[in-house]
Order: structure tokens, then sequence, then C-alpha cells
């Protein structure tokens, strides 16, 4: 009997960094390993919270995996929606030291690098599917100057190289309710809410052909 390929999505979240004892992007996308999206399955696998590294070890996944679509996820404490990055930005600027100690000011991440990389997914596309379906979304402009647009930048430099067929995009997610509650007045989104929102932005990724048009800019 032939067996049948089946197409993988590569699914990432982060290790907890900056004194959390959890980090949710972890912990949604673990709930999401092995789940069937439009007959590709989940590989959902944690990435460190140090520069550099963080990139071998998504090379490495890459390589592995080989997968036909690759999202990573992150934490981005104190927003308050599922936040869909447009693009990444060639530099690393740390406010605190990485997991390893690790604080690079002003370096770029690839030396010979465009300034930017754009998300090749249909980012307003996943915004409003995300929304119909009762789920916070937006479209961020940033994804800040940390470890997260560190590996945004770093997958999508390589996807554009390599298999530039292959969609990759970055989504920031807020706190969940346990952390909020050690940092008040900070919001948050329950866990389940995070997963339901990566499971329709999943979706949404692997069978939309173009993205929608439709407002999702901010005036500052
Ligand atoms: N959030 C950090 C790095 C790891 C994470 O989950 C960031 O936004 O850069």
């Amino acid at each position: 009997m032939v067996q049948k390929i089946q197409h993988r999505i590569l699914l990432t979240g982060f290790e907890p960094f900056e004194q959390e004892p959890l980090n949710p992007s972890w912990e949604a996308v673990r709930a999401l390993d092995g789940w069937q999206c439009e007959g590709a399955v989940v590989a959902a696998r944690q990435l460190p919270c140090v520069f550099g590294t963080a990139l071998e070890v998504l090379d490495q996944l890459i390589d592995e995996l080989k997968p036909v679509l690759v999202i990573c996820v992150g934490q981005a404490g104190g927003r308050s929606q599922l936040s869909v990055e447009r693009v990444a930005i060639n530099v690393d600027d740390a406010r605190i030291a990485d997991n390893a100690g690790r604080q690079p000011i002003d370096q770029p991440i690839h030396s010979d690098g465009p300034a930017a990389y754009f998300s090749t997914l249909p980012i307003k596309g996943l915004v409003k599917a995300m929304r119909a379906a009762g789920i916070p979304a937006e479209v961020s402009q940033t994804a800040g100057t940390f470890v997260c647009n560190h590996v945004f930048y770093g997958l999508m430099h390589r996807l554009a190289a390599h298999t530039p067929a292959v969609r990759g995009g970055f989504i920031h997610i807020p706190y969940i309710p346990s952390q909020a509650a050690r940092h008040p007045g900070q919001p948050s989104l329950a866990l389940d809410t995070i997963v339901e929102g990566l499971q329709v932005a999943l979706q949404s990724a692997v069978t939309l052909q173009q993205d929608v048009i439709e407002g999702g800019g901010q005036l500052h």
C-alpha cells in the first residue's frame, strides 16, 4: 500500500521568560500538536527565548519537518487581542536580557538582509476570520525588537531564500488570566479562546488563496 505523505504545519511557541512561570504561546500551541487542519497535521514545537539559538532551533525544525506553513507564536503581555504581525524588521534591540543573558542593542539580525520582511500570511483574512468566530484579533504593525521579531525576521529570511511558496508569519498573544492576576490591570484572554483563535488562523492561512482587502492600519 502506498502511504500518503501528510503535509505538516509547523507551529512554534516560546519557553517562559522575564520571570513568568509559563509562556501562554507554548501552552496554546502544544494544545494543537497533532491537530488536523484541512488535510495537514500540526507539529507544535518549543523555541528557546534566546537570540540566535531560537533561530538555530527553528532552522533545524524546518529542515526536519519540511512544513507547508510556519506560524510562530509569542507572548505579548499588555496586548488585549491576538495580534497578527504584519512586518519583521532587521534589528535586535533588547530592553531586557534573554534567557541566556544576551542583550543585543541595535544589532542587525542579518547584516546582508533587507530592512524588513512582510508576513506572507493573509493577515487581514486571519483577523477577519477570527473576529467572525468571536475571537478578539487585530493586525499589528510591529512585533517589537526582542526575540519574537528576531525569530519572525529569521523565518521570513529563510523562507524567502529557499522556499518562497511556504507561507510564514507571526502571531502575538496576550497574557492568560493567571498571569494577569499577577500583573493587575493587564488584559488577558482565556487559554481556550487563544487556542480557538489559533485554529481559525491556521485554517485561514491554509485555505485563503489571497488576502482580503480591508482596513487594518493605525493612525499612529
Ligand atoms: N515573547 C517575546 C519573546 C518570547 C515571547 O513569547 C517577544 O515578544 O519578543
